[in-house]
């Protein structure tokens, strides 16, 4: 790090966890006000007979008995379970304008939601307003649009399987698929590319696995802050000697050290266990130039094996029975040239080979991955070609080994599996016929960026948001502010206020609900839902705390209060599903059959997996195999013709939970009190007559080149100087997120592409002197 000193960023040398991230649990408790009910509430997460926590997706282990601490966790039910309240009075002491001058973190800060409200746009003002009349009126707004298709239905992925489910019979009964969801944005190339490749858009392994690979390979992710409960995993995996790789362009703490809060040990001797045993710090983007190295060595090393007179490398067998595509795929790897790798992925061919040989040398190997790798133009070949690797030597179906996409909001995969898909199945359409009696368009609906273009478009005049931050979480607030605020109706089910809630239509609802943390008592008495962690794992979920507010309605209650306003004729007796919550669950297994028996596994302590076809090597049916897939080229991305230009991602501070800004540190990158950074590769900064701590401007340069742009520019961050490769560049989201044009995404996921935006960076026009 440079000499200059900059305020607030200095060179962080500790490890991840320890006595720092208990001591930035109880800042965040104190904080929040409500020590008792927080205390309380942090004692039920994740137990057997408790809530699911809302941190993560990270699966529990098998018998939790006693408190599984995680920084993250803690921090976003101190958040949920806050003391402070949004009452009508801050609503009537506030216009929406005055509130939009807040910043992300004050609005949710204020606290918890506590009564419907509507907007009124004479006084520019939240107003109450009854759930009777709220219902009454979306009912109305829903029923008046021209057709169901102009109308779209976000989901954000904390929702339970059993408010998605009654969401998206819903949504189906009045006609449309357009089904938006946090999952468009995040991982959708897992669920798009891993079907192609081995039949299931779902990682492949199960918490066990862990206890028996022999290497693990960590791509784009950042456990530490987003999935602190894995560090206990990779811990136990590096204390028992097997290799971890790390491939990521920031060396992220987590990934190198860790003291574990549940070591008294290493807690007293403030020591800490290594976790990565190789830190390759790729390029942005050049993961798939790594990964075609590594298949490079693999067919170079097996065929030298084969002449030689041994088995090979490469798991003959398995590919024999079990794939198809390896000679396209051979073929694209060995037209391939070094050099190009090598350039591509800024890593030397001497690194390449030694990650293939420790892959290759593993009898089994897991590969987990994040953001990182999806959320770029080729997030979908990114996934594809991670598959290819694991399929080259086995690694999908057997003990041990396997691929493991780390999803990120609590129950983002269960939503998904519970039907909140924009396109429906032939086999969904029928299921929903024999089960409710009504029919709906096979039709595909709109993604996320589908569902702001048509929006934007005034293809779409109403926006119904189950939970999540839609406005601030896509791409190109310059395009979706402005398109969002011609709505006829949006309507928010919210836990906490956040700007998406500011952008009022013609008619604007506020509906606040309970939290996970929250005790839920229905008709036939208090009620459980359940989720779907990344591993498949189905489990309850049950919340004890006192609701904020006696307003408070559950989300399955609000859905089917809007259901009941919206479809007069319905042939869904929705009250008695609110009811009793086990009759959703009946009704989620009689339309996926997969479910069987749902409400008595699900009671089981620890829950039940869902089957995964490629976990036993069932490729999605009969006769199905895995397919190797080739992704033509290494770098997808449209290089920018200016030389000069930088690849920015955009990343998550220690701090934040996606658009929920706890605060202002990201302790693991020595950040304090500031989110306006931009980190930089030393020379990158010399080469633009730069130092660290000076004032920069960001332009855009996505886009350019044909389609149209939108995106704006960012001026007067703070240039910080990083151990980054030369010619990346990273900041935080969602500050970064004017910076990528609605139309840059994957085009075959959609994944808006906030991870390789290329840009021009240069000291800032706004203010010549520097901090
Ligand atoms: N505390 C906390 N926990 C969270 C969240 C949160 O915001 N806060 N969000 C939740 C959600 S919804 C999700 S999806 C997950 C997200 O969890 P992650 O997948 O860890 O998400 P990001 O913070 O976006 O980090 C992506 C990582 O990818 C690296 N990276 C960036 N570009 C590239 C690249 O081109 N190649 C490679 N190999 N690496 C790259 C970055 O340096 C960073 O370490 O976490 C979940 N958990
Ligand atoms: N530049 C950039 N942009 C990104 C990303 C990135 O890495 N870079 N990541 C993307 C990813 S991975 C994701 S998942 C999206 C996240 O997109 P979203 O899921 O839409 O956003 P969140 O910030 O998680 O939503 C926060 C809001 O959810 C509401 N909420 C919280 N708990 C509950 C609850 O229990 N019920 C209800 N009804 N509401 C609740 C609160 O009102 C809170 O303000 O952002 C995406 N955007
Ligand atoms: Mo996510």
């Amino acid at each position: 790090m440079a000499e200059r000193k900059v305020p607030g960023v200095e060179n962080f040398q500790g490890a991840a966890g320890g006595w720092a991230s208990l001591g930035a649990v109880a800042r965040v408790l104190k904080n929040q006000m409500a020590v008792g009910r927080e205390a309380a509430a942090l004692r039920r997460v994740n137990q057997p007979t408790g809530f699911d926590c809302p941190g993560c997706a990270w699966p529990d282990p098998k018998h939790t008995s006693s408190f599984e601490f995680c920084e993250n966790g803690a921090k976003a039910v101190s958040w949920e379970a806050t003391g402070k309240r949004v009452t009508p009075e801050l609503f009537a002491a506030h216009t929406v304008s005055d509130l939009w001058g807040w910043s992300d973190h004050a609005l949710e800060d204020a606290g918890r939601l506590t009564q419907p409200m509507a907007y009124d746009a004479t006084s520019d003002r939240y107003q109450p307003i009854s759930w009777e009349d709220a219902f009454v009126r979306i009912g109305a707004a829903l029923r008046e649009l021209p057709h169901p298709d102009m109308a779209e239905f976000y989901t954000s992925g904390r929702t339970s399987n059993e408010a998605a489910f009654l969401y998206q019979l819903m949504v189906r009964e009045f006609g449309t698929n357009n089904f938006p969801d946090c999952s468009n944005m995040c991982h959708e190339a897992t669920s798009v590319g891993l079907p192609e490749s081995i039949g299931v858009g779902k990682g492949t392994v199960t918490l066990e696995d862990f206890d028996h690979c022999d290497a693990l390979f960590s791509f784009g992710h950042n456990p530490g802050t987003n999935h602190p409960r894995m560090l206990s995993t990779l811990r136990a995996i590096s204390k028992r000697g097997a290799p971890i790789i790390a491939v990521n362009p920031l060396r992220e703490r987590g990934l190198e050290r860790f003291t574990s809060p549940q070591d008294p040990g290493e807690m007293l001797t403030n020591s800490s266990t290594p976790i990565a045993q190789t830190y390759y710090q790729v390029k942005i983007g050049g993961d798939v130039a790594l990964l075609k190295g590594m298949m490079k060595w693999l067919f170079e090393a097996d065929a030298a094996d084969l002449a030689a007179g041994g088995g090979g490398v490469l798991d003959h067998a398995f590919i024999a029975e079990h794939t198809s595509g390896l000679q396209a795929l051979r073929e694209d790897i060995e037209g391939t040239r070094w050099d190009d790798l090598v350039e591509i992925s800024g890593l030397s061919r001497a690194d390449i080979e030694a990650a293939a040989q420790v892959y290759a040398k593993a009898e089994r190997v897991i590969l987990c991955y994040g953001m990182g790798m999806t959320q770029h133009r080729f997030g979908t070949q990114n996934v594809q070609q991670m598959a290819n690797l694991m399929l080259l030597r086995g690694n999908i179906g057997r003990v041990g080994a396997g691929i493991a996409p780390i999803r990120g909001h609590s129950n983002v995969q269960g939503d998904r599996t519970v039907g909140i898909t924009e396109k429906p199945t032939q086999t969904l359409v029928d299921a929903i016929k024999r089960s409710y009696g009504f029919e709906f368009p096979l039709t595909h609906g709109h993604d996320a960026v589908e569902a702001v273009r048509a929006i934007r478009d005034g293809r779409s005049k109403a926006l119904v948001c189950l939970g999540g931050n839609l406005a601030v979480a896509i791409s190109d607030p310059e395009t979706t502010f402005p398109a969002m605020r011609k709505l006829d109706l949006v309507v928010h089910v919210a836990t906490k206020l956040n700007r998406s809630h500011l952008i009022p239509a013609k008619q604007a609802f506020l509906l606040p609900c309970l939290g996970r943390t929250e005790l839920d008592v229905q008709a036939s008495g208090v009620q459980s839902v359940t989720v779907e962690d990344s591993m498949s794992m189905v489990h309850a979920s049950q919340g004890g705390l006192k609701p904020a507010s006696e307003h408070l309605l559950s989300e399955p209650a609000i859905v089917a209060g809007i259901a009941k306003a919206t479809l007069p004729g319905s042939k869904v007796d929705w009250q008695s599903l609110v009811d009793d919550y086990d009759r959703i669950r009946d009704g989620i297994e009689s339309v996926f059959p997969f479910f069987a028996d749902y409400n008595r596994r699900v009671r089981e302590p620890g829950g039940f997996r869902l089957y995964i076809g490629a976990s036993v090597r069932d490729w999605g049916g009969p006769g199905r195999k895995a397919n190797f897939l080739v992704a033509p080229g290494l770098n997808e991305d449209p290089r920018d013709d200016r030389s000069d230009a930088l690849t920015m991602t955009t990343i998550r501070s220690h701090d934040q939970y996606n658009t929920s800004i706890y605060g202002f540190n990201d302790r693991y990158r020595g950040v304090n009190g500031r989110r306006d950074v931009v980190f930089m590769n030393a020379a990158d900064l010399r080469a633009r007559g730069l130092k660290h701590g000076d004032r920069i401007d960001i332009e855009s340069r996505m886009g350019t080149g044909g389609t149209e742009a939108t995106s704006q520019n960012l001026r007067g961050f703070i240039a910080v100087e990083y151990d980054i490769p030369r010619g990346s560049t990273a900041m935080y989201y969602p500050e970064g997120n004017c910076l990528v044009p609605l139309d840059s995404h994957d085009p075959k996921s959609g994944t808006p592409a906030y991870k390789s935006i290329p840009v021009l960076i240069r000291a800032s026009q706004e203010a010549a002197e520097s901090v």
